[in-house]
């Protein structure tokens, strides 16, 4: 099957296994961020309101390391892409991290939020955010303390669902990277995809829990099999 024929539109979806080689712990693997935290408690907007000290400070730890990593050369490979890819690129990533930009991506969708963000839960208003929040900032716009963490927490409505749904009814070929197909909606994206007439190709490390609904999948480490992948296509 050649998945690379005719591209003029590519919409790549990205999870956790893209960042798991710079040494970002993935959700669902044994020792993942879960290990310690109970997913109600850290990512549930009910879990916040029980217990926001534990929430800001698991949010102010996770950013905190994020100096601690950088970019690998799956990351650099689709900035490569948008580089030189003379057709539409739609980058979606469910991760909260900025490795994509740190690598190069100038033009990433996080439909799930990012770390450095604040967002305000008085006025809503969305602030670049580097510093902690356990100590209870005000929010630069309305001087209400009353930021949280920029991010999708389950029950709440992702970023951007509708430019999302838009690029993939009209794409050629639409790639996952290292996302275990676990949480909706960007699970369904595959199947939007396929409906729609695009090639669908899924590289992971392993099968996930929609393999069975892509064209192919490619198993191997992200940072191989995502350079050879771009390689491809701007090569083909
Ligand atoms: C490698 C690798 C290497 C490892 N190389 N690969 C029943 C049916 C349908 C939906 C629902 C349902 N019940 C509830 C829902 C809704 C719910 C949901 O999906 N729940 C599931 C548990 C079933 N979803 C929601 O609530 C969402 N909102 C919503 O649905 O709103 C309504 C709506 C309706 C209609 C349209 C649109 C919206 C919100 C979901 C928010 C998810 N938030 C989190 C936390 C973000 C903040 C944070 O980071 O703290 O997002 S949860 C977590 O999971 C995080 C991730 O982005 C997300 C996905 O995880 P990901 O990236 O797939 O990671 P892993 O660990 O699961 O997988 C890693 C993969 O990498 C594996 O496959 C490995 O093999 C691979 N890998 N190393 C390549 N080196």
């Amino acid at each position: 099957m050649d998945v690379n024929a005719k591209l003029d539109r590519i919409v790549i979806l990205t999870g956790a296994g893209i960042s798991a080689e710079s040494g970002i712990d993935t959700f669902r693997a044994a020792g993942g961020l879960w290990e310690q935290h109970r997913v109600e408690d850290v990512a549930t907007p009910e879990g916040f309101a029980r217990d926001p000290d534990l929430v800001l400070n698991f949010y102010d730890m996770r950013r905190a390391a994020l100096a601690n990593v950088v970019p690998n050369p799956a990351h650099e490979a689709l900035a490569r892409l948008e580089r030189e890819f003379s057709g539409d690129l739609l980058l979606v990533t469910q991760n909260v991290d900025d490795l994509h930009e740190r690598g190069g991506s100038a033009r990433v969708l996080h439909m799930h939020g990012e770390l450095k963000s604040a967002l305000c839960a008085s006025c809503e208003t969305r602030t670049r955010w580097e510093a902690p929040m356990l100590d209870r900032p005000p929010c630069p716009v309305c001087r209400v303390p009353s930021l949280r963490p920029d991010v999708v927490w389950f029950g709440e409505m992702p970023y951007e669902m509708d430019r999302i749904y838009r690029a993939i009814e009209s794409c050629d070929l639409f790639v996952s990277i290292g996302t275990s197909g676990a949480v909706y909606p960007a699970a369904g994206f595959v199947q939007e995809a396929r409906r729609a007439g695009a090639r669908c190709l899924e590289l992971n490390l392993d099968y996930s829990e929609g393999s069975r609904c892509f064209h192919e999948t490619r198993l191997g480490p992200a940072s191989e099999l995502v350079p050879r992948w771009v390689a491809d296509v701007l090569g083909g």
